[in-house]
């Protein structure tokens, strides 16, 4: 058989169930090969939004995501996609044709360095130089994206050895290593910190999700009666409806949360990632001890001191420590809750226009169902929703806070309905944001992919502008116009609404649920409300 032949079989090995990506003249052989394949291939229109693709579906399933370009320019145009689920920890094997290796070392048609171009966003950027290697290589691909922490890893798969032939070589087994159980003498010490804490606070990060560690955690939240702030990445781990989830954290500004943060003598970290949340946001005079439990040691950062740390499977870890904790006494957040979920509620009767961002989201919530897929985009809209969305399940409201690019939602949302195809799958977007990977509506159409995409339209860098009036209290350089969605959603064959009013909102998501197609609603936001909440915060008196 040919390298490439091989390569496929090892891909079969690893499970992949979908590529993502655009070949080129250097992946001849890959693609010929993926022909008596199972694998299927989904042909996107840019390499971008095959990344994204790849990042969102490795997000929700754990396994890596994979995607394929061309050498040089298809593969320069992975990078944002594979920097994004880097810093996001999704797992995601990425794969670049190159030229011949007789050409490498010297001036030649769209050759780059590649494996040194993807070596700082990733966890491992190799070549294949011998076919004999293929099966190492994918292997070690495979094995170091979805361990702890998982990222990306980067094969540049140079033409000339795809097509060499190759006897008597098969894939590797597939193995994952564990993680080591949780030291029984960091265990006590946290157990005694817990103890001897007046306000302690569970702070869980991406990583709860990554080890399906929820129900080890709510269980810990329950025993200790400890309550949970949740970061963006890890919305849902614990239900917002539960009485010890308060919310989410993470915005630069001060929020009610922060009150139960600020109050707390002990955080307990729980797979928490600093990219998710810089500790000097929440912890800028170094009066927290801090207990770290996650997979991995912590970074470090002057603003992380840890007090203990518990390194290990965080389902042992947290059921461990449940076990060895005692605590009768109920530290209060009902206060805190009340207030959270009353200042949530605050518009869901409103009738002005256009729409509120609050207004937006609590329709939101009310048409779908707890367990379909929001993927969130990134600008003022993802502050609102990262704010406001009440998650009920993990994997529910998937948003980007490592690298937080533009433009991952509508690939995303692809990406979650091929990998959750009974759930509806919402790409919530701002104007700007939608329009950088627009071409994958394309996509979605070919493909029979039904999703939705809500765009906050307010023909602004909205986000930009919201910090220029902070800082400077005047605007540079952020607005633009927009095509005309509804006929641009018509020009692809897919559906289009325009919300004039802001009681059509609740109707149009509830029949863009039931058109079952590629459904765009174009909805006029009201970001006057971005300055007003920064008002709100800086006056913010807490409940507590
Ligand atoms: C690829 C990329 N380019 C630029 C930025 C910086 N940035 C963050 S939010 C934002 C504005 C987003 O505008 P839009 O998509 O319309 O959303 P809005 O803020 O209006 O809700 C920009 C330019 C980014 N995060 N990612
Ligand atoms: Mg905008």
């Amino acid at each position: 058989m040919k390298a490439s032949d091989l390569f496929v079989k090892c891909l079969e090995n690893e499970n992949v169930e979908y590529i993502f990506g655009i070949p080129g003249e250097e992946n001849l052989d890959v693609m010929d090969s993926l022909l008596s394949s199972e694998i299927k291939f989904i042909l996107t229109r840019h390499e971008q939004g095959a990344a994204f693709m790849a990042d969102v579906y490795g997000r929700l399933t754990g396994k890596a995501g994979v995607c394929l370009a061309t050498l040089g320019p298809g593969a320069t145009n992975l990078v944002t996609g594979v920097a994004d689920a880097n810093m996001d920890r999704a797992p995601i094997v990425a794969i670049a044709g190159q030229g011949s290796t007789t050409r490498m070392h010297k001036e030649s048609h769209q050759i780059l360095d590649l494996v040194n171009l993807f070596a700082p966003i990733s966890k491992y950027s190799t070549q294949i130089r011998e076919p004999e290697v293929v099966p190492e290589i994918v292997r070690k691909a495979f094995k170091v994206a979805e361990a702890e922490k998982p990222g990306c890893s980067f094969i540049d798969f140079p033409e000339n050895i795809a097509e060499m032939e190759i006897e008597n070589h098969s894939p590797l087994k597939v193995q994952q290593a564990s993680l080591p159980a949780p030291r029984s003498d960091k265990i006590k010490e946290a157990s005694d910190l817990i103890e001897n804490a007046k306000y302690p606070i569970i702070m869980a990060g991406n990583g709860v999700v990554r080890a399906n560690a929820e129900n080890a955690l709510i269980g810990f939240s329950e025993a200790l009666h400890i309550p949970v702030a949740t970061t963006f990445m890890a919305k849902g781990v614990i239900p917002f409806s539960h009485p010890l989830c308060i919310g989410t954290v993470g915005l630069q500004a001060r929020d009610f949360v922060s009150c139960g943060i600020d109050r707390a003598d002990v955080i307990i970290c729980v797979g928490y990632d600093m990219v998710e949340y810089h500790p000097y946001l929440w912890n800028p005079d170094n009066r927290h001890k801090i207990i770290h439990i996650d997979s991995m040691p912590a970074e470090v950062d002057s603003h992380y001191i840890v007090e203990t740390g518990i390194i290990g499977d965080l389902n042992e870890s947290l059921n461990e420590l449940a076990d060895e904790t005692h605590v009768t006494e109920k530290p209060h957040s009902e206060n805190l809750k009340q207030t959270i979920q009353e200042e949530f509620s605050l518009h869901a009767q409103d009738t002005e226009f256009p729409v509120k961002p609050q207004k937006i989201i609590w329709d939101l919530r009310t048409a779908i169902n707890d367990d379909d897929t929001v993927i969130s985009d990134v600008g003022a809209h993802k502050m609102w929703m990262a704010r406001m969305f009440q998650a009920e399940a993990s994997n529910t409201c998937i948003i980007s806070n490592g690298f937080a690019s533009m433009g991952i939602a509508l690939p995303g949302a692809i990406a979650a309905k091929l990998a959750c195809p009974d759930k509806t799958a919402i790409a919530v977007t701002g104007d700007a944001g939608f329009l950088m990977n627009v071409q994958e509506i394309e996509t979605a159409m070919r493909i029979n992919t039904p999703i939705i995409i809500l765009i906050w339209n307010d023909s602004n860098y909205g986000l930009i502008k919201w910090k220029q009036e902070v800082q400077f209290g005047r605007e540079s350089n952020i607005h633009f116009s927009n095509p005309d969605f509804v006929k641009l959603a018509e020009s692809f064959g897919a559906k289009g609404y325009r919300v004039e009013k802001t009681d059509e909102l609740l109707p149009t998501i509830e029949q863009a649920i039931k058109d079952d197609t590629v459904v765009i609603i174009d909805c006029p936001v009201d970001y006057s409300e971005n300055l007003k909440l920064t008002q709100k915060l800086g006056d913010l008196i807490c409940p507590i």
